[in-house]
């Protein structure tokens, strides 16, 4: 277990914090039950593409601030009252990791002395990217934890050892997990695409006891037949990128991939989670402003944040 633990330095959240939360950007002052915190950049392959469209995500999901919920009490204040911010919840808006002087690899390390520092500290880190490169170091972060069952909803499988020389890139997070002691196990959810893994590499993930669950079998079989498979007791981390949603749902990302996850499967998913066991954080990538569509997936993942820490959280408080 992991005792190096360091408060990270962030910025303050633009243009304004996550739903009107209190905002914290001096962590050794956080007292929260939740942390919500942006990592805007992942490492790009080629030059040329950095910054990506991606990196502006953690601004366009604030932006969405006053669609997502109302008053900050109950998600589903017209025929729910429950669970709400208003029963003695703080999720705090922890702001933005910072990016001093171009140094990327600064910034993945922050990031992970965000993750480690929030659990550490009893506090739920919701990060949000950036594309997928960011969940390598998230990942990295969970190190003050011990036998995690890691729940990737993706189209893609992402288990590339490199990329152009980059071992941190968008197509690796579930290999370098699969290198991480604290991952027990890892189930891949709404698989369907290409581009991050050939045959080679599925084979690996296979070997390695990677349970992945095709997007085509849950909508014939139902999300059950995941759920089904979860463990019992499983102290879960979410890492979702957002394409693992199908782009009717979820328009607003880059690598678009017919078929995916539609939003009561996700819906299910998470409430499965918190019943069976409990979820750790939650790791939110491959938002792309520029592709949204009336902010409908900036709305969308406000929504699940928000779903996931009022049930978890009060679940603690019972
Ligand atoms: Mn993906």
């Amino acid at each position: 277990m992991n005792e190096n633990v360091k408060a990270p330095k962030t910025l303050t959240p633009e243009p304004k914090s996550f739903i009107g939360l209190p905002v914290c950007t001096n962590w050794a002052e956080l007292r929260a039950d939740a942390v919500l915190f942006g990592v805007p950049h992942g490492k790009p392959y080629f030059e040329k593409n950095f910054p990506n469209d991606q990196s502006r995500a953690p601004f366009a999901l604030r932006s969405a601030s006053d669609r997502i919920v109302v008053g900050a009490d109950s998600v589903n204040m017209d025929y729910s009252r429950s669970p709400s911010l208003s029963k003695g919840i703080t999720l705090i808006d922890g702001g933005d990791i910072a990016l001093e002087e171009g140094k990327l690899d600064q910034h993945y390390s922050q990031a992970e002395d965000a993750v480690r520092y929030a659990l550490k500290n009893n506090i739920m880190p919701i990060s949000i990217g950036g594309d997928d490169g960011v969940t390598n170091p998230v990942l990295r972060g969970l190190d003050v934890c011990e036998n995690i069952t890691l729940i990737q909803i993706d189209a893609h499988l992402d288990w590339k050892d490199e990329r152009f020389g980059e071992y941190d890139g968008y197509s690796s997070p579930m290999r370098r997990a699969s290198e991480l002691s604290q991952i027990k196990d890892i189930h891949q959810i709404g698989i369907r695409s290409f581009g991050s893994s050939t045959e080679k590499e599925l084979k690996i993930a296979k070997d390695w006891g990677a349970q992945i669950h095709l997007a085509r079998d849950i909508h014939k079989y139902g999300i059950e037949s995941v759920i089904a498979k979860l463990p019992k007791g499983g102290q879960f981390f979410i890492t979702l990128d957002v394409d693992g949603l199908d782009p009717s749902v979820m328009p607003g990302t880059v690598a678009l991939a017919p078929g995916g996850l539609f939003w009561w499967h996700i819906v299910e998913l998470f409430d499965a989670l918190s019943q069976k066991g409990s979820i750790l954080g939650l790791n939110v990538v491959e938002m792309s402003p520029k592709n949204d569509l009336n902010q409908i997936s900036m709305i969308g993942v406000g929504r699940l944040i928000l779903g996931i820490v009022l049930q978890e959280i009060v679940k603690k408080m019972k």
